[in-house]
């Protein structure tokens, strides 16, 4: 796998959170921006792992010439028990995407880490990975695996931008907040 985001913002690990994991203006925003439509989600619920976990959802946009233009996706998320409210927050994201090429073969797993920093700073980590359901020829794997790393960079890369922009927005000494 690969890691797609590694950086403090000066936003806290439960405002971090918040704005990620939960239906927050930031997340309407973006998926706006990225032309995800469509969007549903059941609440978080608790599982008898005592792990949370919810179900998104959507329709993707893509821009890549070797896929239609769109795609259904599901994202199934798990905030692991070991999380600590305002400490730490680990979520585990598996993405199916429905109707691309070879949509049957892989799924992709990406892993969110929050870590506070101090009050008002967090460190950001996700970690991607392309995970294979059947083998497919070796041809059609470094195919889907290029495809998919091109993808996620880019889409990590713009939520980047975003978490910089309502990093600025939040932290304005005049600000709503
Ligand atoms: C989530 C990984 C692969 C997929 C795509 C597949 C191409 C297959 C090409 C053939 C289009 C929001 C991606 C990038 C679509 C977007 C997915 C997003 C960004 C020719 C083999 C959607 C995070 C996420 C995870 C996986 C991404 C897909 O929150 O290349």
């Amino acid at each position: 796998g690969r890691l797609y985001l590694n950086k403090v913002f000066h936003i806290s690990a439960a405002k971090m959170f918040e704005l990620l994991f939960t239906d927050s203006a930031f997340t309407r925003r973006f998926k706006d921006i990225r032309k995800i439509s469509n969007a549903s989600s059941t609440p978080w619920q608790k599982e008898s792992s005592g792990n949370l976990r919810r179900t998104l959802n959507y329709t993707i946009t893509i821009t890549n010439p070797l896929v239609g233009k769109s795609s259904t996706a599901t994202e199934n998320q798990t905030l692991y028990k070991e999380s600590r409210e305002g400490q730490y927050y680990l979520v585990d994201s598996e993405v199916y995407t429905h109707d691309v090429p070879y949509h049957d073969y892989f799924y992709t797993l990406n892993r969110y880490y929050i870590i506070s920093h101090s009050k008002r700073k967090c460190r950001l980590r996700v970690h991607s990975d392309v995970k294979y359901r059947k083998q497919p020829w070796g041809l059609v794997k470094s195919f889907i695996t290029k495809n998919s790393w091109s993808g996620l960079e880019e889409y990590f890369k713009h939520l980047e931008a975003e978490l910089l922009e309502e990093e600025a927005e939040l932290n304005q000494p005049n600000g709503e907040m």
